[in-house]
């Protein structure tokens, strides 16, 4: 938290004000739903934006000065952030790095997207953890912890539409795993454990027949999903325990005890008619050590061809999984930074749901019901999704339909349920437009600072120039610092970041040249170790059979060690590429004209890719990244001679 601390915002001088007055002030003049108790359908959801004359920030801030006067978010050029923001990439399938609370864009991580910059997605290594599928796309971002707070060493993120989990290194900021969940449609909600790096939990959103082997085509009311234990430190998957239901998002507690589901096609259903039928959907709460001794004492099943260990956990509550009934169709469920309270959002009820985590033992030895463990159930909004913290008791949940931010506090609203007369509800602000996520600076941890919050709007409209039919979305920063929100950046961002963590800057280490620790490397010291090359040193061309040929070439500004590669027409060609320069952001790389190669070669790194050389001719292979005045020399021909 010291890290920030000269960065504290001056803020806006106290408004005589009150909350309350601001409150209303900020209901006039737009629509206001929420003592409403009206559900909305899907249909309200397709028309839901508010006009803009309403919902300019501007007209919302009785007080304080102007966004763009706003002296806290200023990064003079040449200052730092002061945190880090890892954005999830949506449809894109990577990971984005912004400064907080410039917004700043600092770097994208490719991940399971083919990207023509870093060559990821075509070079050897990435080719073999990708298996040749390009299309991704990344929901949650979160990073591992040790006790309670980010320990700086990797990043985990979900992949929906193949169903896989990956893990970057923190160190060098690169793609590093790529594991294929099994039996799982639409990986969405993951978690890692919060007291180590132990097992990463991940939901599959979607319930399909299992094994989904064609066996059942056709009765649905035998699907099942999976929620998913991989080991953090092997990418192992370790378990899977089978529900009826289907997943959404997922959450850990902080003691290593329990893993959390929302499920809100409770009902079973195909259709979205079905789906939404029930008042009453689930938390699903995990109790990991039943689990891990069902799954030693060997109690599991085994499912399709995979060695994975399978607990089917379907039908009633069990040791494994306790079903907490929350209104109705819940998405987020996000843990406040005590570990006490789990706050679920009810997306077609009004409500959060507050689950008292310390009532679960007691509910999975049946000494009380599960619905006993909600505390409050506090209105928020129509269309509550996500829920963030500022460490000082106040959760903060975005409000989709409403196109607002809700801060209550959750001492309050577990007194309202009680029954006394408080209004938990503190504040609110109009968001730009349609929110999902929601995420405070530190408030996935123990360590919550309460000075920033994003929210992720999946609508921009009218907000940035017009740029066509696909407009970015907002990503907006708010300082949560006073006892009022104040809305301070629009942040267009493309496609679609569904969440971000803030972190604050120094839990963040990478290095600045390569540490070829990376799994990649063991891949080249194998081949170069084969083959007798000093990868480091040597550059050599080995003719590896009839039809393959294997380069070794070093690369120090401005010089490729080679500059003429002969080959024959329909050789297969690898090519290695390491480079020697040890220069903080000299980075190199190749390209091979005509031939759909590119990739990069940072400091200190070693990159490969393999192609098939094409007709006879010369093709000119280049360094793609501007490194030397003499950049756009560093070049060598590919001469490829008739068979
Ligand atoms: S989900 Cu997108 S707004 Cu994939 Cu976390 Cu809630
Ligand atoms: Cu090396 Cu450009």
């Amino acid at each position: 938290m010291s890290a920030s601390n000269e960065n504290e915002p001056e803020g806006p001088p106290p408004s005589d004000e009150s909350v309350d007055d601001a409150i209303e002030t900020r209901r006039s003049g737009r629509r206001f739903f929420l003592k409403s108790t009206t559900v909305l359908g899907a249909a309200a959801i397709v028309g839901c934006g508010d006009d803009a004359s309403s919902g300019a920030g501007a007209t919302t801030t009785p007080s304080g000065p102007t966004p763009a006067a706003h002296p806290s978010t200023h990064i003079a050029p040449g200052e730092l952030d002061t945190y880090y923001g890892f954005w999830s990439g949506g449809q894109s399938g990577e990971i984005r790095i912004l400064g907080v609370p410039s917004m700043r864009e600092l770097k994208r991580i490719a991940v399971f997207n083919r990207d023509s910059a870093t060559g990821h997605g075509q070079t050897d290594w990435s080719k073999q953890v990708l298996g040749g599928r390009g299309a991704g796309d990344t929901h949650h971002v979160h990073l591992s912890y040790t006790d309670g707070t980010y320990d700086g060493r990797y990043i985990f993120v979900n992949d929906k539409v193949h169903g896989r989990l990956a893990r970057v290194r923190i160190d060098v900021m690169e793609t590093d795993a790529i594991v294929d969940i099994p039996h799982s449609q639409g990986t969405h909600g993951i978690f890692p454990q919060r007291h180590r790096t132990g097992l990463v939990l991940c939901n599959s959103e979607f319930r399909t027949p299992i094994p989904n082997d064609g066996t059942n085509l056709t009765d649905p009311s035998q699907y099942a999903a999976m929620h998913t234990a991989i080991d953090g430190e092997t990418m192992e998957v370790k378990w899977q325990v089978m529900v009826e239901g289907n997943m959404d998002l997922c959450a850990t507690d902080y003691q290593g005890k329990y893993s959390f589901a929302t499920c809100y096609n409770s009902e079973g259903g195909v259709t979205l008619e079905q789906m939404m039928s029930a008042e009453r959907d689930h938390l699903y709460v995990f109790n990991l050590a039943n689990i891990q001794r069902a799954v030693d004492e060997g109690r599991t099943i085994r499912v399709g061809r995979t060695d994975v260990p399978v607990i089917d956990a379907r039908g009633d509550n069990s040791e494994f999984v306790l079903r907490v009934p929350v209104p109705k169709s819940p998405h987020g469920v996000n843990m406040d930074p005590t570990g006490r309270y789990a706050v679920v959002s009810g997306k077609l009820s009004p409500t959060c749901s507050v689950i008292d985590v310390e009532k679960l033992e007691d509910a999975f030895a049946g000494r009380i019901q599960p619905r006993d463990c909600v505390v409050a159930e506090p209105e928020v909004g129509l269309g509550p999704l996500h829920t963030a913290y500022d460490g000082r008791g106040n959760a903060y949940t975005s409000i989709f339909l409403d196109s607002i931010v809700t801060k209550w506090n959750i001492a309050k609203a577990i007194e309202a349920y009680g029954g006394a007369d408080v209004d938990p509800i503190l504040d609110r602000i109009d968001v730009h437009y349609q929110i999902g996520h929601i995420n405070a600076s530190m408030s996935e941890t123990r360590e919550a600072d309460g000075k920033w919050l994003v929210g992720l709007c999946k609508f921009s409209k009218d907000r940035f120039l017009n740029v066509g039919p696909l407009k970015p979305e907002n990503d907006q920063l708010i300082d949560i610092s006073g006892d009022r929100m104040e809305l301070v950046h629009d942040g267009p961002t493309y496609s679609e970041p569904h969440d971000a963590v803030i972190v604050r800057a120094d839990l963040i280490h990478p290095t600045s040249i390569q540490n070829r620790e990376a799994a990649r490397f063991r891949l080249y010291e194998q081949w170069a170790q084969e083959d007798g090359v000093d990868l480091m040193r040597e550059s050599k061309i080995i003719r590896k059979g009839p039809r393959s040929v294997r380069v070794y070439m070093t690369s120090r500004a401005p010089n490729f060690a080679i500059t003429e590669i002969t080959v024959k027409t329909g050789d297969e060609v690898q090519i290695i590429v390491t480079n020697q320069d040890q220069v903080e952001d000299l980075s190199h790389g190749l390209t091979v004209s005509k031939h759909d190669v590119q990739f990069i070669v940072n400091a200190n790194d070693t990159n490969s890719a393999t192609f098939t050389a094409g007709a006879p001719g010369v093709y000119w292979y280049y360094c793609p990244w501007f490194c030397h005045a003499m950049h756009l020399e560093m070049r060598g021909r590919l001469i490829v001679e008739p068979r």
